[in-house]
């Protein structure tokens, strides 16, 4: 059997690349400057898009390969990707869900913690001898028996808010609805009334167009100068202009975030402050994970191309 043409939109490590190349002609659309030429060349041969999370997929990709059949995001996040349009010509869309949600919550609070006791500043004071030349590093804030509001209790953010049951944090949450696998947990539905709660206020909503900028100004300030707001999801569910202003301002104490609009070109601003934590969209970075989610590409790709069902539909 010929093997099946994909357009590669990121880069894979060598053990997701060598399978995908012994099971399919893989075109690496990432690594042409001449993007537009290289899709009039090879859109018509191809069958199926492997993208990531971050990356999904464009317009001129969808234009230019009037022959695929199935897109395979590598991230659960399919935000980047044009649900509707795929469905509307009959594309197949699968995600990579459960196999990162212990490491995206994990980082989150390790930001929450690292970011709350001001852990990296505390390092940099030990390593250019500060600790013997000014001595003692300035008292930071408690994070046990404080306020958390989860906003979002899907997978990502009920992994969160249990791994935070272990700290004695009141916990609180808003969704669409209460869940009835949160009976022990406050449910606020309004994040401005959750925000206004909470001293520590977790975004790990799936974007879409509903959610974006669900945290604006308003939330912000309901959080207030004591508060720290932690974003695992996506960019844009906070207005990041508004965030900026907060944080220079102080009318927020603190964020800890992992991602960015316009990733990884991210406003300047955010580097000149101090009282944020910059994470490099690095959530489900870790070797055992991301193994996970390519295999998980891969197998959604051969299951499909095979006529077997497919192991994590989106649509
Ligand atoms: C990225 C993510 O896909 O799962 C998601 O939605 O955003 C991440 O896991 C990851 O950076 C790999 O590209």
């Amino acid at each position: 059997m010929t093997k099946p043409d994909i357009l590669q939109v990121g880069y894979y490590p060598d053990w997701d690349q060598e399978p995908l190349n012994a099971a399919f002609n893989m075109h690496k659309y990432f690594e042409t400057s001449k993007k537009a030429a290289f899709l009039a060349k090879v859109g018509p041969s191809i069958k199926g898009i492997a993208t990531r999370g971050e990356l999904g997929i464009t317009q001129a990709m969808l234009d230019a390969c009037p022959n695929i059949e199935i897109v395979s995001v590598y991230g659960v996040g399919y935000d980047a990707v044009d649900i509707a349009a795929c469905t509307a010509r009959g594309i197949h869309v699968t995600n990579t869900p459960d196999v990162l949600t212990n490491d995206v919550a994990d980082l989150g609070i390790a930001m929450m913690l690292a970011q709350s006791r001001g852990m990296i500043g505390a390092s940099e004071w030990v390593h250019n001898g500060s600790w013997k030349t000014k001595g003692l590093y300035p008292l930071q804030s408690r994070v046990w028996g404080k306020k958390v509001g989860v906003l979002g209790l899907g997978r990502i953010g009920f992994e969160v808010a249990k791994r935070l049951a272990g700290f004695d944090l009141d916990i609180a949450y808003s969704d669409v609805s209460a869940k009835d696998y949160a009976p022990d947990w406050k449910f606020i539905q309004d994040p401005i009334t959750l925000a206004k709660h909470a001293d520590f206020l977790f975004v790990t909503l799936a974007a879409s167009a509903d959610t974006q900028h669900i945290v604006g100004k308003d939330v912000l300030d309901a959080l207030g100068p004591d508060g720290m707001v932690i974003n695992i999801s996506r960019a844009a569910n906070i207005d990041e202009e508004a965030l900026l202003n907060a944080l220079e301002s102080k009318s927020v104490g603190s964020a800890a975030l992992d991602v960015f609009e316009g990733e990884p070109a991210l406003n300047p601003r955010f580097l000149a402050l101090k009282n944020v934590m910059l994470q490099p969209h690095h959530a489900s970075g870790t070797y055992e994970t991301r193994k996970a989610m390519g295999k998980l590409v891969r197998d959604n790709l051969v299951a499909h191309f095979a006529g077997r069902p497919l192991l994590t539909k989106v649509n």
